[in-house]
């Protein structure tokens, strides 16, 4: 299964260093419409239920602390099928192990703080767009 929409979410550390100009020009140059976008900043218990799925994990607790720590900018991103085309511009989790050219190579400073979120699969593209935006900011 496959849909034409994913979330991406633009991490604290990336917001705080003034990447977000030069990630949005990779995201329009790789070909994705941004069709809903906002900068807000997660309360702990927002994020720890974000991230339910990772609770129990050696770095839980701690990605939930970073995520929590400052503005971050989410979307819902827009292209034929969308989730696994963003996976492929983000790079891999470990931005040492990214692709020259992908988002977390160029961005990510380490595996908690590399730069970008994005949907994992075609049911978490649902559940996590529904989870930031209303059914009238998702479809300007
Ligand atoms: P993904 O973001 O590439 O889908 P996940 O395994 O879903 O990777 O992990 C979610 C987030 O948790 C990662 O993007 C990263 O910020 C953080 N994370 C994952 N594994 C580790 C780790 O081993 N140490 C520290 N942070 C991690
Ligand atoms: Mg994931």
């Amino acid at each position: 299964m496959e849909t034409n929409f994913t979330l991406s979410i633009i991490k604290p550390n990336a917001v705080r260093t003034g990447k977000t100009g030069p990630i949005l020009s990779m995201i329009n140059e790789a070909g994705f419409e941004i069709s809903a976008m906002k900068m807000i900043r997660l309360t702990r218990s927002q994020a720890e239920r974000f991230y339910a799925v990772h609770a129990g994990k050696p770095f839980y607790e701690s990605l939930v602390d970073f995520m929590s720590s400052g503005p971050i900018v989410v979307m819902v991103l827009r292209k034929e099928n969308a989730v696994e085309q963003y996976r492929l511009l983000m790079g891999q989790t470990d931005p040492q192990k990214a692709a020259p050219g992908t988002i977390r190579h160029s961005f990510g400073v380490s595996v908690q703080m590399n730069a970008v979120h994005g949907s994992d699969s075609v049911e978490n593209a649902y559940r996590e767009t529904s989870f930031f935006f209303s059914e009238t900011e998702r479809y300007p």
